[in-house]
């Protein structure tokens, strides 16, 4: 990572699924009832809850992520045979209350202690984005929470990060955008902000257009990046 890619941000813009918040948290609360197929169950709900807002992109048939969220859970309940309606009631409404990772919030106050601008840009709708930012105790931290809907159409679609500045007046050469999605990564790259990817889970870069300005592990190293003490 070069410092020098990161001088002149004004706003950081974070996605939020996976991010900022931790989607397998809505899992692991329900895991007994969930039952022995609680890990696979997650990650088939993820994958089918981004693959159906890509397939719907192409199809030009938007629907709120409240509704792809539940239509991917859906699915994913009938490939594992868990046919107790309590487990998707659960499910979803854990989904309105997912955990920030755990160093999010110290790095968020720092960020703005600094006088960092900060906003989510997010494919979720705002039904279910406002409940879980207020339900994280963060809401205060961001000037914005953009959802993806007036777009009426998701990532990696450039409507989308165009949404930024739209909202948020600032051009994306001043934007740190980060995501934790690496396909998102390099959507918001392709499009024009400098980004870095959070790779969390430490696997090998998605071969996309887009030139990442670099990648962290997690973002208890962002400040650090943008030159804050
Ligand atoms: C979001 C998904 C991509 O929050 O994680 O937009």
């Amino acid at each position: 990572m070069n410092d020098r890619h990161m001088t002149g941000i004004e706003m950081c813009v974070f996605d939020a699924y996976g991010t900022l918040f931790d989607f397998n948290s809505a899992v692991a609360r329900h895991r007994t009832a969930v039952g022995p197929k609680a890990d696979a169950l997650a990650d088939l709900w993820r994958q089918k809850q981004i693959q159906y807002t890509w397939l719907r992109n192409g199809m030009a048939a938007y629907a709120p992520f409240w509704q792809v969220t539940g239509e991917a859970l859906d699915h994913c309940l009938a490939v594992h045979d868990i046919r107790d309606p309590d487990v998707r009631e659960k499910l979803m409404g854990a989904y309105l209350a997912l955990d920030p990772f755990p160093e999010v919030p110290a790095m968020l106050e720092r960020l703005q202690r600094a006088g960092r601008r900060l906003a989510i840009l997010s494919n979720g709708n705002p039904a279910m984005l406002d409940p879980m930012v207020a339900a994280s105790g963060l809401a205060a931290c961001f000037e914005a929470v953009l959802s993806v809907e007036p777009a009426g159409v998701y990532k990696p679609d450039a409507r989308v990060y165009r949404l930024v500045e739209a909202r948020c007046s600032v051009t994306p050469d001043k934007v740190c955008f980060l995501s934790s999605n690496c396909w998102d990564a390099h959507g918001a790259a392709h499009f024009g902000f400098r980004t870095i990817w959070v790779n969390r889970a430490g696997v090998p870069d998605d071969r996309l257009p887009g030139t990442l300005a670099g990648q962290l592990r997690d973002l208890s190293q962002l400040p650090a990046l943008l030159g804050i003490a």
